[in-house]
Order: C-alpha cells, then sequence, then structure tokens
C-alpha cells in the first residue's frame, strides 16, 4: 500500500474511532504526503462513515459530537495549507451560513474557507441563520452570491424560503443562489430555482466561479 493511501486509511480510522488526538496526529503525519484537500476529503469520508453508524445505533450522539469536534481542529490545522487564489477575482462578496434550525456547520465552515482561499471574500454567518440575514447581509455588504447549507431534510426548506423572499425584495436578478449540504442534489436545486449545487467544497469553488463570470 502507498504512504497516501495508508495515510487516508489512518485519517479515516481516526475519524470513526472519534478520537481527537488521533486525528490530529494522524494530519500532522499526513501534510506531508497528501494535499491539504486530500486530507479534507479523507476525514469527510470517515464522518459520512459516522452518520452511517449513527444512523444504525453503533454510535450514539455523544460519539457523534467528538467525532465532529475531531475533524473541526483536523481542519483548522491545515488550513493554512490550503493553496490561495491569489485574490484575482476581486473583491466579490459570497455570504455563507447554514440554515435557521440547523446546527450542521462544518461542511459549511469547509465550503467558507475554500472559498475565501480562491480570492472571495466571504462572510460566514454561521450556523442556525434565519434567512432575513442571509437577506441583510447580502444587501449591506453588496453581495453577489448566497451560499446556503443544510445536513436534514426538515432544514433545506429553508433554502427555498429564501430564494423566495430574495424574489419578494427584489434581489434575485442579482444574486446568485448556492445550495449544499447532505440531502442537497441537483435536482434539489433546481427544483427550487436555485442558481447552482455543489457536491463538495470543491465543487462549490468550481460553481461559484462558473456563476460569478470568474475564470
Ligand atoms: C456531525 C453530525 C452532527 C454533529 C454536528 C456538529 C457540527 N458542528 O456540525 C451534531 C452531533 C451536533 C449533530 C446533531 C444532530 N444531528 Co447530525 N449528523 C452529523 C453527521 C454524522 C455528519 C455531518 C458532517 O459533518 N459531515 C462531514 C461534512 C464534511 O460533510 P457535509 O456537511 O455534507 O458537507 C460537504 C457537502 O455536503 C458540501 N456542502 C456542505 N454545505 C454546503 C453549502 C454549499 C453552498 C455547497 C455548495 C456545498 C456544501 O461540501 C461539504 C464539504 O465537502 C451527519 C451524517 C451525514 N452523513 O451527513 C448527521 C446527520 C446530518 N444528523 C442528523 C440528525 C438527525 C441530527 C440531530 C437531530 C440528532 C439529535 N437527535 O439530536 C441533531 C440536529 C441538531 C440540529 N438542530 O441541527 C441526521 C439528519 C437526518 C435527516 N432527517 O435529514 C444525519 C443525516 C444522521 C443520520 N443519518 O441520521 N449531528
Amino acid at each position: 500500500m502507498t504512504t497516501a493511501e495508508s495515510s487516508k486509511n489512518e485519517l479515516f480510522d481516526a475519524i470513526v474511532a472519534y478520537n481527537k488526538d488521533r486525528v490530529v496526529a494522524a494530519v500532522e503525519k499526513a501534510r506531508n504526503v497528501l494535499k491539504p484537500q486530500e486530507i479534507i476529503d479523507a476525514l469527510a469520508l470517515g464522518m459520512n462513515e459516522v452518520g452511517v453508524r449513527f444512523e444504525r445505533g453503533r454510535l450514539f450522539l455523544p460519539h457523534v459530537m467528538v467525532a465532529a469536534e475531531a475533524m473541526t481542529a483536523g481542519v483548522k490545522l491545515i488550513e493554512g495549507d490550503l493553496p490561495k487564489g491569489g485574490g484575482k477575482e476581486g473583491t466579490a462578496v459570497i455570504v455563507t451560513g447554514t440554515v435557521e434550525g440547523d446546527v450542521h456547520d462544518i461542511g459549511k465552515s469547509i465550503v467558507s474557507t475554500m472559498l475565501q482561499c480562491s480570492g472571495y471574500k466571504v462572510f460566514d454567518l454561521g450556523r442556525d441563520v434565519p434567512i432575513r440575514n442571509f437577506i441583510e447581509t447580502v444587501k449591506a455588504e453588496n453581495g453577489r452570491m448566497i451560499g446556503m447549507s443544510a445536513l436534514m431534510t426538515t432544514t433545506m426548506q429553508a433554502q427555498r424560503e429564501c430564494i423566495e423572499m430574495l424574489v419578494e425584495e427584489g434581489l434575485r436578478n442579482n444574486v446568485k443562489v448556492m445550495v449544499g449540504g447532505a440531502p442537497a442534489t441537483q435536482a434539489w436545486a433546481d427544483k427550487i430555482g436555485a442558481d447552482g449545487y455543489g457536491e463538495n467544497a470543491s465543487e462549490a469553488v468550481s460553481k461559484a466561479n462558473a456563476l460569478l463570470g470568474v475564470k
């Protein structure tokens, strides 16, 4: 097995074992062999497995919480290593956040970081964000795009409501909307009239570039 593969396995196993020290050690080690994005992808795969085990009743909420903390710590370690876009995209503003009622923010934060590294000015509103806050921030900061994350089938409805509010406020033509989070799909994005959907953080960046006309 190559060192890269064994590094990825170590990252995955450490998250699934919900062991923060092991995650931190695995990330430090992996930095010599893997690209930052590969490290994030391996950790995210581990988080997905945690989700599967939680669903099957093999892990419980406290385990998921510790695994989530470990993932956040791991990503924080390598944030500075992510390639920078050089700011050639200028200062296009993107407002991001996890919708109201939803506290899942790991994926959203990765997306925000990657957008930032690609040269965008990102206003990350955090988690459990009321729709009104997205709208007010986009107005106040002259935002060109809203990127909403939702991890639950119940909360993803807020993505639709935000688009409806943009229409009501007469802002829809000036503001692109990108949606994401595990239950979101391209079909969902089409259904609610979003401009784009990204399955992961790299796709979020390429979709944002395409929608905002950035080469
Ligand atoms: C970690 C986790 C938690 C942590 C969250 C910690 C945190 N700070 O985020 C804690 C323990 C707090 C938690 C709580 C709960 N959780 Co939870 N959780 C998860 C878990 C296991 C992993 C999520 C995750 O972080 N994945 C890793 C990241 C990297 O992936 P990601 O979020 O999908 O993000 C990527 C893409 O989706 C995309 N992306 C994300 N956002 C965006 C945005 C844009 C604009 C774009 C373009 C792309 C994009 O890019 C990201 C990077 O690649 C999922 C299982 C799963 N498979 O998703 C369940 C899951 C989402 N949780 C679930 C549930 C039910 C809950 C609780 C209700 C449990 C409870 N009984 O209390 C609460 C909800 C509380 C609330 N009100 O929000 C369910 C939801 C089911 C449903 N009906 O939809 C899931 C699916 C688990 C399950 N299978 O049952 N949870």
